[in-house]
C-alpha cells in the first residue's frame, strides 16, 4: 500500500492546476459591486445587441427564457485574488444570441443596468466561452450576484462578467469600460496575470 494514495495526489495536482498565478481558492461567493444593486423589473427587462451600423436585436424576458440554454460548470477568478471552483450556472450562450447578428466588428462594450460597462473582444464571446446567465447553483440568480441576468465569461477576470447585463454594443474600435478606464487591463487574462494596464 503506498504511503500517499494516488487519489490524494491526483486531487492536489488538479487543484494547483486550476489556480492561476497569484490567486487563492475560496468556498465563499463574495459580492463585489461598484455601486448599489439595481432592481430590474422583469416586465421592463430587455437584452439588446446593437451593431456598429446601429441595427438592434432585442429580447424581452419571455423571449429570452424561450431560447435554448446551457448549464456550464466553471471556475471564477476575481482580480482581488479569490478564485472559486466548479460554480454551476444556467444561461444562454452568446453563440445563440449572436447567430443572426451581421457584423464585421472586432470589439464589444458590455453594458449593465445601473451604468457599469466592460470591454471584451467579440471573439471572446463566441465558441462556447460566454453566456448570459440567469440561474446560479440551481436557483434564480440573486440580485446581489447580478440577477435577473449577468454576463458569465469565466476565462477572463470576473470583473468582465457584467452583472445586471442590459446589452452588448459592437464596435470597430475598442472603447474602455468602467474598470479598464481607471487602470485595469483591457483584456484581463488570469493565466497571464493581466490585472492592470501594462501587465
Ligand atoms: N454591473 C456590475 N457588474 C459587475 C461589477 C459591478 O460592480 N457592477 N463588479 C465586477 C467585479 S469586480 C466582480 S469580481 C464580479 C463580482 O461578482 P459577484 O458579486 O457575483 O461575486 O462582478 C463584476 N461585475
Ligand atoms: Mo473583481
Amino acid at each position: 500500500m503506498p504511503i500517499v494514495s494516488p487519489g490524494f495526489h491526483g486531487r492536489a495536482r488538479e487543484t494547483r492546476h486550476k489556480l492561476p498565478p497569484g490567486q487563492y481558492e475560496t468556498a465563499d461567493f463574495p459580492v463585489l459591486s461598484a455601486g448599489p444593486t439595481p432592481r430590474v423589473d422583469l416586465a421592463e427587462w430587455e437584452f439588446t445587441i446593437r451593431t456598429e451600423t446601429g441595427a438592434r436585436h432585442s429580447w424581452n424576458w419571455e423571449e429570452f427564457m424561450a431560447l435554448p440554454s446551457q448549464t456550464p460548470t466553471v471556475d471564477l477568478h476575481c482580480v482581488t485574488k479569490w478564485s472559486k471552483f466548479d460554480t454551476e450556472w444556467q444561461g444562454v450562450s452568446l453563440d445563440v444570441l449572436l447567430e443572426d447578428v451581421g457584423t464585421s466588428a472586432e470589439y464589444t462594450l458590455v453594458h449593465s443596468y445601473g451604468d457599469y460597462s466592460t470591454n471584451v473582444p467579440l471573439e471572446d464571446l463566441l465558441d462556447g466561452q460566454a453566456w448570459i446567465a440567469y440561474r446560479y447553483d440551481g436557483e434564480e440568480l440573486p440580485p446581489e450576484h447580478g440577477g435577473p441576468a449577468r454576463l458569465l465569461i469565466p476565462h477572463l477576470y470576473f470583473w468582465k462578467s457584467a452583472k445586471w447585463v442590459r446589452g452588448i454594443q459592437l464596435l470597430h474600435e475598442e472603447e474602455r469600460g468602467f474598470w479598464e478606464d481607471i487602470g485595469y487591463h483591457d483584456y484581463g487574462d488570469p493565466w497571464r496575470e493581466q490585472r492592470y494596464q501594462g501587465d
